[in-house]
């Protein structure tokens, strides 16, 4: 039976503050149309995965002192998430340990569950007596499938709130973009409304029964391939998404602009692993750049890449539902693709050559070695990469199939909508223009070494990950 909650307050909160003024309304999406309860806020975490930051985490705080009920976090793991290893779980639970005790801190239990979010989230949504759920923003068609069968299953609101992108991604745009020069003017017209420091929740008086996650239970539920091992040399939490970005903007930011397309001058800024598991917020991202000493020129091409260029491929996702399939590609590009069906492939290589780095290409086995040994290829090499999977596989559905399953394996930052949209501009055309016709590729841009070679040193970034 469910009682009503205790009282309890944000005490960092003015009593006038509303959340129409902290949380920009266009934020909240209805999931359902059924009223709120008088329980507790269940906060539905999922990618977005802070304490701080955290525009649903606020919502639901703020919403529960409003109401004087108590707000709970959860998140629930699903244990065998599509292509997901035990590299990334091991990133993402660890995450999760550093979560729960930042959240503790600030008063508000957080409970981790394992399952099928679809059934575990409304049955614990029901223990708890949630008068209100409130979930993250994604894309991605399964996060919109778990949605939509908690917000149908529970007998409660269910909101959800776009945590991940400044201007929101249903705000920006209505439909399909065609490219970066469609959605930039869109974003950079809205910014001003978005682009603010967050507030902050220091603490929240409420007295929760904390519960205590048994992380080796957790673990031991998680049924994820165990053969892509955990990598060292990216550490995961939101502790170290600040240390990365600070790092960043002290020693590599001012030579964004001129050094970004070098995979061998470490110019660019690693974030993508914390971007991904919402360790750090793209907006924190983008003020603390914003705010540095920096040349102007080089804020700017970072600024272009985190904010036009990742909200752009949340775009692809949300508006083209076949975002992982050949149908996806741009009509353009399909159309060329049929042409060069049957042109002749000097080089067919099966899915165990390429993962195995055995192709008769020296600087293309060592970004795939790059991948597999430190989980994060750079972003020059992985355009590169997906294009010759066009030129040495029988099909561009064999290419794309297999560039997701290496990229989406192997990848920290797999299963993202950047990989999507990478991919599918590699590969489809996507976001991009026709080109000059040519063998197998059609009309979608060409890439080869020569190209590289004028862009970098080839041979140091060859032994480099020999
Ligand atoms: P930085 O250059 O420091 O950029 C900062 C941030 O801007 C990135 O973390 C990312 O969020 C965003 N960004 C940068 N480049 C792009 C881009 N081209 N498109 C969209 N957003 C961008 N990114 C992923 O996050 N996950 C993937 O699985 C992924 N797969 C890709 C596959 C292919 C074939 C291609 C061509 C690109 C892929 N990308 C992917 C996009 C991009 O390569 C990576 O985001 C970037 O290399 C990450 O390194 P960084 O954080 O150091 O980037
Ligand atoms: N989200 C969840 O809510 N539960 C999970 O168990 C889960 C596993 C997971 C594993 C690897 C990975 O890369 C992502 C995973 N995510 C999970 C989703 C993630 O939080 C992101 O929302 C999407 O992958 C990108 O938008």
């Amino acid at each position: 039976m469910c009682m009503e909650s205790d009282e309890m307050a944000l005490n960092n909160i003015h009593p006038h503050d509303t959340i129409v003024r902290m949380v920009h309304p266009s934020r909240i999406y209805e999931l359902n149309s059924l009223p709120e309860g008088k329980g507790p806020v269940l906060c539905w975490m999922s990618r977005d995965q802070r304490a701080r930051d955290n525009w649903a985490l606020l919502f639901a705080a703020l919403r529960a002192a409003e109401k004087g009920s108590q707000v709970h976090a959860a998140f629930c793991l699903s244990p065998g998430y599509p292509g997901a290893t035990m590299r990334h779980y091991d990133f993402m639970i660890r995450g999760l340990v550093e979560l729960e005790s930042d959240l503790k801190k600030t008063g508000i239990p957080f409970t981790a569950l394992l399952g099928d979010p679809q059934t575990v989230i409304p049955a614990f949504a029901e223990s708890i007596c949630a008068g209100l759920i409130v979930t993250d923003f994604d894309p991605l068609k399964i996060k919109r499938s778990w949605r939509a069968a908690v917000a149908s299953a529970v007998n409660v609101r269910c909101v959800e709130i776009d945590a991940h992108n400044i201007v929101p991604c249903r705000i920006v745009s209505q439909k399909a973009e065609y490219g970066a020069y469609t959605i930039r003017p869109k974003i950079h017209r809205l910014l001003h409304e978005y682009l603010h420091p967050f507030p902050e929740i220091r603490s929240v008086r409420q007295d929760p029964d904390f519960a205590v996650n048994d992380w080796n239970r957790i673990r031991a539920g998680i049924t994820a391939d165990p053969t892509v091992q955990p990598v060292s040399g990216v550490m995961p939490g939101e502790k170290a998404a600040m240390d990365a970005l600070d790092d960043f903007i002290m020693n590599r930011l001012e030579r964004y602009h001129k050094e970004a397309n070098d995979p061998n001058k470490d110019a660019v800024s690693g974030l993508s692993p914390y971007l991904h598991f919402g360790h750090i917020s793209a907006q924190r991202v983008a003020l603390a750049v914003r705010e540095s000493d920096a040349p102007q020129q080089a804020k700017d091409a970072f600024l272009e890449e985190l904010i036009v260029r990742r909200e752009l491929s949340d775009n692809f996702c949300l508006y083209n539902d076949r975002y992982d399939s050949f149908d996806g590609f741009p009509q353009w590009a399909r159309q060329t693709h049929e042409i060069h069906r049957g042109d002749r492939r000097e080089h067919l290589y099966s899915i165990e050559e390429l993962e195995n780095s055995l192709t008769h290409d020296d600087l293309w086995n060592a970004a795939q070695r790059q991948m597999v040994s430190t989980g994060v290829m750079h972003g020059y090499m992985r355009m590169y990469w997906a294009k010759k999977l066009l030129e040495w596989t029988d099909s561009p559905e064999t290419a794309l199939e297999y560039g997701l399953y290496l990229n989406d394996r192997y990848e920290l930052d797999g299963r993202d909508p950047n990989g999507y949209a990478g991919l599918a501009w590699s590969i489809g055309g996507v976001h991009d223009r026709a080109w000059p016709e040519r063998r197998i590729f059609g009309k979608v841009r060409y890439m080869n070494e020569k190209g590289c070679a004028r862009k970098f040193d080839v041979r140091a970034y060859i032994d480099r990950y020999r």
